[in-house]
């Protein structure tokens, strides 16, 4: 059973030339691209995406962040690709929780720039694709 995922390439990643990184990663887990694009993302889009942060105390630097440069955006596919790119991501912070050898383990120092997204479950990765890439 394939399943899909969201995948960001956040503003750090990005600017620090980590696409190409992460994309390979994802090629070489067998894990497939059904949607790729480089975008700037608005503010409108950015509350959307992380509705469920908003009352958190780091919302706010959420938003800037996020909508501060270009992100890549993909749609990538596989057998339980939600929990495969969460384990290539590694955990949200990128020295106490990611290990080496994961996306963020290797390449991150702080949890405000921990250089990927990835979608957390099934329903959050329907959602977010609806958002990002609508009709796909
Ligand atoms: P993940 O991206 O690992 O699923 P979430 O969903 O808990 O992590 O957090 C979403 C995003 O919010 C993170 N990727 C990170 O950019 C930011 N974030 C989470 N916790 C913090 C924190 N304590 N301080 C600053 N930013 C945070």
């Amino acid at each position: 059973m394939s399943e899909r995922t969201l995948v960001l390439v956040k503003p750090d990643g990005v600017a620090r030339g980590l696409v190409g990184e992460v994309i390979s990663r994802i090629e070489r887990k067998g894990l497939k691209l059904v949607a790729l694009e480089l975008r700037k993302v608005t503010r409108e889009l950015a509350e959307q995406h992380y509705a469920e942060h908003a009352e958190r105390p780091f919302f706010g630097d959420l938003l800037e962040f996020i909508t501060s440069g270009p992100v890549v955006a993909a749609v990538v596919e596989g057998p339980r690709a939600v929990a495969a790119f969460r384990q290539l991501a590694g955990g949200t912070d990128p020295v106490e929780k990611a290990t080496p050898g994961t996306l963020r383990g290797d390449f991150g120092l702080e949890t405000q720039y921990n250089l990927v997204h990835g979608s957390d479950s099934a329903e959050s990765a329907k959602r977010e694709i609806d958002l990002w890439f609508a009709g796909l």
